[in-house]
């Protein structure tokens, strides 16, 4: 159930958003009024279960069991996430880092996502998904080494089910349903999940994706994190439409969700991925949440938004929501919150060390990774660069 809103302010639940212009009427699009932002008012609200204050709200139409465990495994994640983040951002200040894009404030949408998913399950990331890779198992310093330039990705691909980072945007969604194309034509158990931005449905190559994903009916769930900024682009500039709603015009079973509530998150990606694991329409979860940080560390959002809407969103944080839920249930032992200190203290520690233990990039691989098997030209132009660089020794 998805709640909408019609021309005249009302609101209304509607089953499916494919058929709201049937229902409903069309919904407020161009006559709406931008905040700073770029969330429009009079847009559809998204689903939600755990309120920014740390309550459940008991009319939620999300269904889900939750249980101390559960909670307790998501904080944790998030957590986790938060402090390598931090420490990645600190190693980039201390110029040991060439870039960090950072994920603070993203973490429910991203842990809530992975989560759902099985590990044979593939994941195709954009390149801020560092809870999701940390939640995989990729280790820190698998996670720096692309952004101390020590390579084109720091991970094998194969080992964790999980793609490497695309930094163009959009490619992954056609490379994330060329491979649940394969999926499908193997009959293999697998639901693909490939994340986007906001600015990202902008591209070509996205449209196309939703496009063959719908006709090829292949396993696969897109889950756009709206973090309403591109660089310094706002989501308003980006779309007449909400995104879910564009998806489903493109035939996508589409769900909109307050990507900041873990617990909301978690339910509607496990919903979609049974859906689609049982032969259902692709998925498309539009989740929305906020990029605390700049777009990146050579980014001072300063110039372009107001420290109002970062406050604002600052009280809306996913962390500080699901732990005042868990104290409020008695889930939250101090001895579990020392713990947990403690296992971040120490990643923190792991990532400044993984970080200064990164070999250095053989400058010869940028020959031998420019194809899969080297050609003899390009073998020549890597021995003549050895040649050249070791007359300097
Ligand atoms: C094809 C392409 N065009 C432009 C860029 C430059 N660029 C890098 S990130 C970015 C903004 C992307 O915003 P969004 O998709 O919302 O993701 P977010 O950074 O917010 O996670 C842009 C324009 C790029 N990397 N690739
Ligand atoms: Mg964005």
């Amino acid at each position: 159930m998805l709640q909408a809103t019609r021309r005249d302010g009302t609101s209304g639940h509607q089953q499916s958003l494919g058929d709201h212009r049937h229902k409903d009427g069309a919904l407020v699009e161009t006559a709406t009024v931008f905040s700073r932002s770029g969330t429009r008012t009079g847009w559809p609200e998204p689903l939600r279960l755990l309120r920014p204050d740390g309550t459940i709200d008991p009319g939620s139409p999300v269904r889900l069991e939750v249980t101390g465990e559960l909670c307790r495994q998501l904080y944790r994640d998030m957590l986790l996430a938060r402090r390598l983040d931090q420490e990645a951002y600190n190693l980039q200040r201390q110029g040991e880092l060439g870039l960090w894009l950072s994920c603070q404030g993203q973490e429910a949408a991203q842990v809530g996502s992975i989560r759902a998913t099985r590990e044979t399950d593939w994941v195709f990331p954009s390149y801020r998904e560092h809870a999701v890779g940390l939640v995989r198992g990729l280790s820190p310093g698998e996670l720096l080494s692309q952004w101390r330039g020590c390579s084109h990705s720091g991970w094998d691909p194969t080992k964790y089910n999980l793609h490497m980072y695309s930094l163009v945007l959009g490619t992954q969604a056609l490379h994330a349903t060329g491979y649940a194309m394969g999926v499908r034509a193997e009959r293999a158990d697998e639901v693909v999940l490939a994340y986007l931005g906001d600015g990202a449905t902008s591209q070509g190559d996205v449209s196309e994706a939703l496009n063959w994903a719908v006709i090829a009916n292949v396993p696969i769930i897109f889950f756009c994190q709206n973090n309403q900024w591109a660089i310094s682009t706002p989501v308003s500039a980006q779309t007449g439409t909400p995104l879910h709603q564009r998806a489903a015009g493109f035939g996508l079973d589409a769900t909109y969700v307050d990507g900041n509530d873990v617990l909301a998150v978690y339910a509607v990606t496990r919903d979609q991925a049974d859906r689609v694991r049982s032969g259902g329409v692709p998925g498309f979860v539009e989740a929305l949440t906020y990029r605390m940080a700049g777009h990146s560390t050579s980014d001072d959002p300063r110039r372009y938004r107001d420290a109002a809407e970062v406050e604002a969103w600052q009280l809306r944080d996913p962390l500080t929501r699901l732990l005042a839920y868990m104290e409020a249930q008695d889930w939250a032992d101090p001895r579990w919150g020392d713990q947990l200190r403690d296992e971040a203290d120490q990643l923190a520690a792991d990532t400044r060390a993984a970080c200064f233990a990164l070999p250095p990039p053989l400058l010869e691989d940028t020959f031998r990774n420019t194809l899969v098997t080297e050609t003899g030209p390009l073998r020549a132009e890597r021995e003549r660069f050895t040649a050249y660089r070791e007359s300097f020794l």
